[in-house]
């Protein structure tokens, strides 16, 4: 009796660990989150990638609310804006170069977006889902270490 007890034990912690781990690692039910959100009430968010800086440097952003996050390039070098477990923390809709000329691209998650120099944009299309601070920066060279580096509040 007491020894079944004990195996029910450790076999349930051995399936719950790796099915939390997977909970964590980007919004799994982004369909119907995007689906649900009002879409009428885009607000859109412009970060200007220059060199070698965010401007502005934080966001802060609602859970629940749908955004438009312009990422342009008005350096003279190409720039990443990579926030990788910002970018697993939200519902994505989608990821697109402008219109008319552009093109879009679907996906459970990004991890990185660049904008090239010169005028390189892309626009991101999301909802927020998990509070808390994430970290953003460009990830070539030494950018990060020249000032390219910055936080996305989620409240
Ligand atoms: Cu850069």
């Amino acid at each position: 009796m007491r020894k079944s007890f004990i195996a029910l034990a450790v076999s349930g912690a051995l399936v719950a660990v790796p099915s939390l781990v997977l909970a964590a690692d980007y919004i799994t039910n982004a369909g119907e989150i995007v689906k649900a959100a009002d879409w009428e009430k885009l607000e859109t968010v412009t970060v200007e990638l220059d060199d070698h800086n965010f401007a502005p440097q934080d966001l802060r952003l609602k859970a629940g609310q749908p955004y438009r996050l312009v990422i342009k390039n008005v350096g003279e070098n190409d720039h990443y804006y990579t926030a990788e477990k910002f970018f697993r923390s939200v519902a994505w809709r989608k990821v697109q170069t402008p219109k008319p000329n552009g093109g879009e691209v679907k996906a459970p998650f990004f991890t990185a977006l660049e904008a090239y120099k010169q005028g390189g944009v892309v626009e991101a299309f999301f909802v927020p889902v998990t509070k808390g601070s994430y970290e953003v920066v460009c990830t070539i060279e030494d950018h990060k270490d020249k000032g390219m580096h910055g936080k996305i509040v989620v409240e």
